[in-house]
This record gives structure tokens, C-alpha cells and sequence, in this order.
């Protein structure tokens, strides 16, 4: 095997690796072009993203209430948002530069300072043809959704069956039902599951029944769940009685993962809506607890606070059942990246996802993994010129394997074990 011996040679294959690697993006919020309007795109809807949202309210006049903009139509909102947060203020923060890089990457000029400009070369994209060119610009295989069954809208077009592109792959999102039973049962009632009002036996039979015909319809990669900072395991309470009752067994029987993702506290600000949320330090503990009940159910876990991230890389070192992915949300920033990625690397190598875009909005994967991707290498260059001083020398094509394994070769291992 052909080894690198120069260093300088080492560290640009590995920043070669990185900018070529073709990425599994493990969580997004994107969906089917033939799902109506549930997939946003274009730049209306980069600048009312919701993080764009919460920064415009961090600056706005006082006569700007919440009802006024709520009120306005898309395009006022997005005028506003591009007044306030790139004309009259620098577009530093992540979530503003993000518009810019997506822009210039599509060969438009945010610097002409002209929105109506941007606003018409969207216009005359048509939306299959410019999903496939996203998803070249990004370098996706292809992207994990979230697919709420107990959202009428989304499971109408399912239950419909219309064939949907390849590049997207479907998760089962499971929070209405693990959160919220009471609201749930109304919906589920309504699909014709016949769900009692009690969380027994038959009712759990149900549940299983109800979700196991979701994943045969969907094929999901895995089922997800968000949940608050102050969710504990084992508890009692209903959250607790789902997991062990409805999720875990169906996901142990079908060999299909969990995801959840923890300490998201709802609605900290509810006149901002999606925007509204903030972080709270989530119970790692009770996450190893859940992993040490579950064993035959396998979980892919992050979380919200940059506080839980190291005694969470710890747990993930203990469990062969448990995979960590991406810098969640408020996590995903230039600052937070670098040192989780360090962190994780050195404690669990490259069995680690290393990062999940949650792109909203079509256009944000090719911002949010160009920046992520700059960030990795230079982590990477760091680690890689470490174990050549160290006295190891790497060929070029385990480089490549082993970058390929933190965007998305590590999950798919996961998955398939
Ligand atoms: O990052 C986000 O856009 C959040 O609003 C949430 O969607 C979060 O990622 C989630 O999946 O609950
Ligand atoms: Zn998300």
C-alpha cells in the first residue's frame, strides 16, 4: 500500500477528502417536490427561516409586534428581514451568512444588495431540476426527512403513494405521540386505529399496530423524537410507558433505530412561534438508562446544550447500541462545530456522525455543509498531522473511507448492524 510521507502532501489529501466526500445527510426538514407546499425553497424563504426570524426580533423597533408580523405575507417578511439583517446591520451571524454563501454558490450576487434581483432568477427555476442541482452543489447521496404521520397534510400525500425521489429518504417522527398521547388519539382515531383512551395492554397493541403499518408504508431509515431538557428515563409517566410499551419493542422487532434528539425547551417564547424555542441541559443519564433497558433497540442521539456534549461522547463510548449524530440547531456554529468535532474525535474516533444539516428550506444544504465541511477539515487536518507525528503514515484511500465514515458511512454501518 502506497503511504503519504510528506506531511504537507497528508494534509492536502485530507482537505481533498473533505471538500469531495459525498455526505448522508441523517436529518432535514425537506420534503417530496410532489408533497405541495411542505417543501420550502428559494430566497423568500431563506430569510424568514425561523433562527432569521429570532434575530430580527432581537433588533427590531418597538412597534414591531409579533401580530404585525405574523400578519404580513411572505415577501414583506422576507423585505424586512433583508433590511434589518443585511442592509442596516453587518450579515455576520451564521444563520445570515448562510444566505450569502447559498447565493453566491448558485452563481447570484448578495452583494448587489438587490433582492428583487435574487427574487426573480428563483422564479424561473423549476423545483425538480433545482432539487437535483442542490443536491449536486452539496454533494448529498441523499438527505433524511421528517415525515409526521400524525400531521393530516403529510400523511395524505402517503397515503396517496405518489413515487418520491430517491435522493429522499423518510424518518418516522414520533413526538405527537410520545408527548402528547391524549391529542395524539384524536388523529389516531381518525386514521381508523381504534385506540382506547388508556394507556393498557390493548391500547399498546394498537400503538404497535398503528406505527408498524407507518414504517411499512414509509420504510423509514428510523423513527425520531425530539424532547425536552427535562425528560427523564425511566419515569412515570407516559412518555416512559410508549417508549417501553410501543417504540422499543417495534423498533427491536423491525431493526429500526430511535432517534431523539434532547433538550429542546418548546415554546420558551410563543409569540415567535417556530422561533421560540430555546435550550436546556438534557439528563445524560437518563439516556445511558434507556440504552441499558433497551439493548436490542438501537438509538442515534444529540443533543441541544453545549454543556451535555462531553459526558454524552462518554456514554456513546459505553454502548454498542447508541451512535451520536450532527451539532443539533443552536449547536450548529462555526465556534461549537470545531470543538465538538475535536472533542468526538477524540473519544470515539470516526464512529461518529459528525454532523446533520436540518436544512429547512431546500437551499440551506449547500450552505450549511459548505460550512461544515471547512470546519471538518481543518479538525481534520489537526488530527490526521497529530497520528503522522506520531509516527503513522496513511494512504490516500483510507483517508478517503474514514472521512466518508463521519459523513454518513458510520450511520449507514449503524443501521445495517
Ligand atoms: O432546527 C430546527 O429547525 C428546529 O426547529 C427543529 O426542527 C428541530 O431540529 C427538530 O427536528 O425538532
Ligand atoms: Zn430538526
Amino acid at each position: 500500500m502506497q503511504t503519504i510521507a510528506d506531511v504537507s502532501e497528508l494534509q492536502s489529501a485530507v482537505r481533498n477528502a473533505v471538500a469531495h466526500v459525498t455526505i448522508t445527510d441523517v436529518h432535514t426538514h425537506l420534503f417530496p417536490p410532489n408533497h405541495g407546499n411542505l417543501l420550502l425553497w428559494g430566497v423568500d424563504e431563506l430569510l424568514t427561516y425561523h433562527y432569521l426570524i429570532a434575530e430580527l426580533f432581537t433588533q427590531a423597533p418597538a412597534d414591531l409586534t409579533y401580530d404585525k408580523f405574523w400578519q404580513m405575507d411572505k415577501s414583506a417578511q422576507a423585505d424586512l428581514i433583508w433590511q434589518r439583517l443585511f442592509i442596516e446591520t453587518a450579515p455576520i451571524s451564521e444563520a445570515r451568512r448562510g444566505v450569502l454563501t447559498a447565493m453566491s454558490a448558485l452563481g447570484l450576487n448578495p452583494a448587489g444588495r438587490d433582492l428583487n434581483k435574487l427574487r426573480q432568477w428563483f422564479a424561473e427555476q423549476s423545483v425538480d431540476t433545482y432539487l437535483q442541482k442542490v443536491f449536486e452543489l452539496a454533494d448529498l447521496d441523499y438527505a433524511v426527512m421528517t415525515n409526521n404521520p400524525l400531521v393530516q397534510q403529510e400523511a395524505a400525500y402517503w397515503q396517496a403513494g405518489e413515487p418520491t425521489p430517491a435522493v429522499l429518504k423518510t424518518a418516522l417522527r414520533i413526538d405527537a405521540l410520545l408527548l402528547n398521547f391524549t391529542t395524539a388519539r384524536a388523529e389516531l382515531n381518525r386514521q381508523g386505529a381504534t385506540v382506547g383512551a388508556k394507556l393498557d395492554r390493548q391500547t399498546f397493541a394498537a400503538l404497535r399496530k398503528w406505527l408498524g403499518d407507518w414504517a411499512g408504508r414509509l420504510n423509514p431509515v428510523y423513527m425520531a423524537a425530539s424532547l425536552g431538557p427535562d425528560w427523564t428515563y425511566p419515569a412515570n409517566d407516559e412518555t416512559t410507558m410508549l417508549l417501553d410499551e410501543v417504540v422499543c419493542p417495534l423498533s427491536a422487532e423491525r431493526n429500526l433505530p430511535v432517534a431523539l434528539m434532547v433538550g429542546v425547551r418548546k415554546a420558551m417564547n410563543p409569540d415567535l412561534r417556530d422561533a421560540g424555542d430555546g435550550v436546556g441541559r438534557s439528563d445524560i443519564s437518563s439516556v445511558v438508562r434507556l440504552c441499558q433497558a433497551h439493548p436490542k433497540t438501537k438509538f442515534l442521539l444529540t443533543t441541544l446544550s453545549r454543556t451535555d456534549q462531553h459526558e454524552l461522547a462518554v456514554a456513546g463510548r459505553k454502548f454498542r447500541n447508541l451512535h451520536l449524530f450532527g451539532c443539533w440547531w443552536f449547536l450548529n456554529n462555526p465556534s461549537i462545530i470545531e470543538e465538538m468535532a475535536r472533542q468526538r474525535l477524540e473519544l470515539l474516533g470516526t464512529n461518529v456522525t459528525i454532523q446533520h444539516s436540518d436544512a429547512r428550506v431546500l437551499d440551506q444544504l449547500i450552505y450549511k455543509w459548505s460550512h461544515t465541511r471547512e470546519i471538518i477539515a481543518k479538525v481534520l487536518v489537526d488530527k490526521y498531522t497529530d497520528a503522522h507525528n506520531a509516527g503513522w503514515r496513511f494512504a490516500e484511500s483510507e483517508i478517503t473511507r474514514d472521512v466518508r465514515r463521519l459523513f454518513g458511512g458510520a450511520f449507514e454501518e449503524f443501521l445495517a448492524k
